[in-house]
C-alpha cells in the first residue's frame, strides 16, 4: 500500500511539473495588491497528495503565491494545524482576516472555490 501511493504520488508530481497551468496576467500594481493579501494565507499540505496539487495548481492559475506548510515533513507545521483546524487533513487554508480573526478552511473544492472568489 506504502509502495503504491509512493509509486502514485511520484507520477503525480510528474505530471504537476510537466504540465503547469498559465497564470492570469495583473498589471505590477494588481498582483502587488492580491500579493498582499495572499500573506494573510497559509496553505498546509502535502507534496504528493492530489488534493493538494489541485489546490497549487489553482493557486498558480490564480496568480497566486500562498505560504506551504508540509504537514508532511514538517512536525511544527502538523501540530498547528491539529491545534487549529484540528482534522488530520490535507489541504487546509489558515485564513487570517482583517480583524485578525483565523479560520481553517478544508476541503480542495471549498479551498479553491475561496481563492476564486477572492483571486479571479
Ligand atoms: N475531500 C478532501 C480529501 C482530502 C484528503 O483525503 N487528503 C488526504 C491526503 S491525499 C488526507 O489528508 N488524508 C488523511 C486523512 O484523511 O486522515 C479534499 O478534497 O480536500
Amino acid at each position: 500500500m506504502k509502495l503504491i501511493r509512493l509509486v502514485l504520488g511520484k507520477i503525480i508530481l510528474f505530471f504537476d511539473a510537466a504540465f503547469v497551468p498559465e497564470s492570469v496576467k495583473r498589471s505590477p500594481e494588481a498582483q502587488a495588491k492580491v500579493d498582499a493579501e495572499a500573506k494573510s494565507l497559509v496553505l498546509y499540505q502535502l507534496n504528493a497528495c492530489p488534493f493538494c496539487v489541485k489546490v497549487r495548481r489553482g493557486m498558480k492559475r490564480l496568480g497566486v503565491t500562498i505560504e506551504l506548510k508540509d504537514i508532511g515533513t514538517d512536525a511544527k507545521a502538523h501540530a498547528e494545524l491539529m491545534a487549529g483546524g484540528k482534522l488530520d487533513q490535507a489541504p487546509c487554508l489558515r485564513i487570517t482576516d482583517s480583524s485578525g480573526a483565523v479560520s481553517w478552511l478544508y476541503e480542495s473544492s471549498d479551498i479553491l472555490a475561496h481563492l476564486e472568489k477572492r483571486f479571479s
